[in-house]
């Protein structure tokens, strides 16, 4: 095996009169495949809002560098027309953006038709510019109303979505028939609830399983009304994949407890959305708990990857499943050491998502660098991945690159840059990084090749690309 994880051609000695000359290829895609970027609402838009963001990221110590996403990219005061412009120049075909809860009902039950017609400007614009939209409805921010009510925790927050989601999906459904109910479900429970950085703040692993199994009775209730609304909807989550591999492979604790983060972080949502049955392998819920109106929610299977860790049995760790994780170590990490780069995990990821027969988008894959070479580098290998999947016949249909333009990254702030643009956000000055010309031939071209991998990232040819 060559370290992209492929089979070396036992042909590889075979002396050629070209075997001195590079390899030329060129990946081809799909005619039909999308290429996007993703963004989420309270990430780019800028202004106040009256959720539970907007008070957290102002406290102390909440936000690296106390960062904040008062400004953000200025989305709200209409720069999004610009970077809508950027994403078409540069080929893209497909956009996943955000709506905000908070500015579509502001108090309970009263809903600021503004904002919604700014959404539908908005979707319409990507129509306009030959980009499908992609709407998110949830993307970690409550509005504060129903934060103070309890937010994830409180049950009554299915019902209260599936009253926004409609609101939104009448609003738009003459231009949006793509929607993602909630993104992420498993980082947002997990550090929301459990890790506390997020708000409410709360450390408590079983609030954590209560808010998660609310998102996806919130999520089910979602799926059906959107289809009442518009039948030939498609509609799914933004699922986190993180693998988490035994730090020591033939030490079956690390084993045991790799399996059992993973069962719990990467499997049990999707699990719960296909069957039925949300089966916590821990505590109370270990037999499993029948939610049969959860079975076959899912239209799409949205993937988003970015790392993996290792885990090492602990039992000083209640609070994560007795399970130590970290970087592997030797692996090239961000400049947060927040991901590791591990484009392999992408695969497994679009594998495992492919045993549940549904098409497959990429709804978030992306490199958060403050080292250019790097994030090229990580575009390619991730892409790779991706081709190779697509020739394994796994149904995926799109890629959707997190970011187009630098934004707030949560607790991270502003020192973790994932954007094709880079953002000054004082200015709100926008220059495309090196990766922005490679992606845009990618979308143009629908491939990429070894002499993309020769301009952009030289140092992969004689792996990706050997003599
Ligand atoms: O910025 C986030 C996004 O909101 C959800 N997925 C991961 C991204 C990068 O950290």
């Amino acid at each position: 095996m060559n370290n992209e994880g492929e089979a070396q051609s036992p042909n590889s000695k075979l002396q050629t009169p070209n075997s001195k000359s590079r390899i030329r290829a060129t990946h081809t895609f799909p005619r039909e495949f999308k290429w996007g970027t993703a963004t989420a609402a309270h990430q780019v838009e800028g202004g106040h809002t009256p959720s539970d963001w907007d008070g957290w990221e102002k406290l102390p110590g909440k936000v690296r560098g106390g960062g904040t996403a008062e400004i953000a990219c200025e989305w709200w005061a209409g720069r999004w027309r610009e970077d809508f412009d950027r994403a078409a120049n540069d080929g893209q075909t497909a956009h996943r953006f955000g709506v905000d809860w908070s500015r579509i009902e502001p108090r309970m039950a009263v809903w600021d038709e503004e904002a919604l017609d700014h959404y539908r400007q908005m979707a319409k614009g990507l129509r306009e510019r030959g980009i499908e939209p992609m709407v998110t409805l949830h993307h970690f921010v409550n509005p504060l109303w129903l934060a103070e009510k309890g937010g994830w925790e409180n049950p009554a927050i299915v019902s209260y979505f599936e009253r926004f989601v409609r609101k939104v999906v009448n609003a738009l459904k003459d231009i949006v028939d793509l929607w993602c109910t909630i993104n992420e479900p498993n980082v947002g429970a997990y550090q929301a609830y459990a890790d506390g950085v997020w708000p409410p703040g709360e450390k408590d692993m079983s609030a954590c399983f209560r808010a998660l199994r609310h998102m996806l009775l919130a999520h089910a209730a979602a799926y059906r009304a959107i289809h009442e609304i518009q039948p030939q909807a498609r509609v799914g989550i933004a699922h986190h994949f993180e693998f988490i591999d035994p730090w020591r492979p033939d030490f079956a604790p690390d084993r045991w407890v790799a399996g059992l983060q993973n069962r719990v972080f990467n499997e049990i949502i999707p699990q719960a959305l296909h069957t039925g049955r949300l089966a916590y392998p821990v505590g109370q819920g270990a037999r499993g708990e029948r939610l049969p109106e959860l079975a076959g929610t899912m239209d799409y299977f949205g993937v988003n990857y970015y790392s993996r860790r290792s885990s090492t049995f602990d039992v000083s760790q209640a609070a994560s499943l007795f399970g130590r994780t970290f970087h592997t170590p030797g692996a090239e990490v961000d400049n947060l050491a927040q991901n590791e780069l591990y484009p392999e995990g992408l695969f497994r990821a679009l594998e495992w998502a492919n045993g549940f027969g549904l098409p497959i988008l990429i709804t978030e894959n992306g490199w958060g660098d403050e080292d250019e070479s790097r994030r090229n580098r990580a575009l390619l290998l991730h892409l790779r991945q991706t081709w190779r999947a697509v020739n394994f016949n796994f149904r995926v249909q799109g890629y959707y690159y997190w970011t187009l333009v630098d934004n707030f990254e949560w607790e991270r702030g502003w020192d973790q840059r994932f954007g094709l643009y880079a953002l000054d956000v004082a200015t709100q000055s926008r220059s495309p990084r090196p990766a922005a010309h490679l992606y845009a031939e990618v979308c143009k071209t629908n491939t990429f090749s070894a002499d993309m991998a020769a301009r952009y990232a030289p140092e992969l040819l004689p792996t990706m690309f050997p003599t």
